[in-house]
């Protein structure tokens, strides 16, 4: 059975609940396609995110990684097409707060996702899921993380598929944080679940 690392994020900023994190919990050990799904969660912090995510990479020696990140204000699944040598924006969960920083200095200033990202799209709106593709994943510890994953694969693990997937608010953080649009938790699992049966499906 091939494995995939299937990565959320803690709660940061003025969100204080993070579904990404309920949902790797709940298809952690789970099959999917031709996956067995190894979740972990990531810190909201450019110090340590992109190393926690190197760490879990080594460890379970994945066939493809998949990581799942909020993006409060997204009215829709947004797979990413493109990751970033930029490290900028808000003060972390540990107080950085890094101006247009390199992430990699031996980096691509960008790396395309290796993921189907068109197909997982096009398989969601089928499923009736509203989504597209995404041509920014900002300059955040998402970016941060997407980055480091396809970095190490272009440099490390060439046969490893590497991407990203953002996802908007759950009901459970929208009654919380005020103003946001919002899905139910069982249509975020399910979206990523459409992903994840994509990418088997395109792996073989
Ligand atoms: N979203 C943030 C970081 C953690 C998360 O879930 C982002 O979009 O960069």
């Amino acid at each position: 059975m091939k494995k995939l690392l299937l990565t959320g994020f803690e709660p940061f900023l003025s969100f204080t609940v993070n579904p990404t994190m309920r949902i790797v919990e709940e298809l952690n050990g789970q099959q999917i396609g031709s996956y067995e799904i190894h979740s972990e969660v990531l810190s909201v912090d450019f110090t340590s995110s992109g190393k926690q995510l190197l760490e879990h990479i080594e460890r379970v020696q994945p066939d493809a990684v998949l990581s799942l990140g909020l993006a409060g204000g997204r009215y829709k699944m947004t797979p990413e097409r493109i990751a970033i040598n930029v490290k900028d924006g808000e003060a972390d969960n540990s107080g950085n707060k890094p101006i247009d920083e390199i992430i990699d200095a031996q980096g691509e200033p960008a790396y395309m996702s290796t993921l189907p990202v068109r197909e997982m799209v096009d398989q969601l709106v089928a499923a009736g899921l509203p989504a597209e593709v995404s041509n920014t994943a900002g300059t955040y510890l998402c970016n941060n993380v997407m980055y480091e994953g396809l970095h190490y694969a272009a440099t490390r693990r060439p046969h490893m598929k590497s991407g990203f997937l953002h996802i908007p608010a759950s009901h459970e953080l929208a009654i919380q944080h005020g103003r946001i649009p919002s899905w139910s938790h069982e249509d975020l699992k399910k979206g990523v679940t459409v992903c994840i049966e994509v990418l088997s499906a395109a792996e073989g």
